[in-house]
């Protein structure tokens, strides 16, 4: 009976579950240096390099719609975590305040704390990508990257920036933090996209 609340992927969550991936019933927080502590009163996002330079406040964020998520969390490392709860902005909303110079293939991920990673416009722009300043009903705690983090539920976790206050987009691929450092530039869990390659 417990059996199906433990880690080992059973029949029934297993098509959810990756390749040497397993199951985690908490949530680890995995984070490369120190927790940054951000006031929504002074955060501020940013936006800039082939898009008109924009600065977003707090209330500005708040004031675009509001969306509840249900999606599954899958770190390099191992671990998955299945049906967090979020609430948030949807990338396609928040994006409908951009204006992008189409030449603008590549997007880099900026954050407080100085993390970066990339992605292309093509998995960025995704229906089911959020920012979110919420998880399970609660305001996101700072070490699970509140105020705002973005989450790209299609590609491992580390390119669901913690912290994010930043898109500076690109004429071509450039690499974040861990992508110069080994892992892979795109990341999908699905085909094993863990480290080095493109
Ligand atoms: N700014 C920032 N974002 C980050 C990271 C980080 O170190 N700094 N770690 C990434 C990695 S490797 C993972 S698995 C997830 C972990 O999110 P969590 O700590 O909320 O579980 O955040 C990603 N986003
Ligand atoms: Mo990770």
């Amino acid at each position: 009976m417990a059996g199906k609340f433990f880690t080992k992927p059973g029949s029934e969550y297993g098509d959810r579950v990756p390749k040497g991936q397993h199951l985690t019933n908490g949530f680890p927080v995995l984070t490369y240096g120190g927790t940054p502590h951000v006031d929504r009163d002074t955060w501020q996002f940013r936006v800039w390099g082939l898009a008109k330079e924009t600065t977003f406040s707090w209330a500005e964020l708040m004031a675009m719609p509001q969306t509840d998520f249900t999606a599954d969390f899958h770190c390099v490392t191992t671990w998955s975590k299945l049906d967090v709860q979020w609430t948030g902005v949807k990338v396609v909303d928040f994006m409908k305040h951009v204006e992008v110079d189409p030449a603008a293939v590549h997007i880099m991920e900026h954050c407080y704390g100085d993390y970066t990673t990339n992605i292309s416009m093509d998995d960025f722009l995704r229906e089911e990508n959020f920012f979110a300043h919420t998880v399970f009903g609660e305001p996101l705690p700072p070490d699970h990257g509140g105020p705002l983090r973005l989450v790209v539920p299609h590609l491992y976790a580390w390119k669901s920036a913690k912290w994010i206050n930043g898109l500076e987009f690109l004429s071509k691929e450039e690499l974040g933090f861990w992508e110069r450092n080994g892992y892979h530039h795109r990341g999908d869990p699905w085909k094993e996209e863990r480290y080095s390659g493109r």
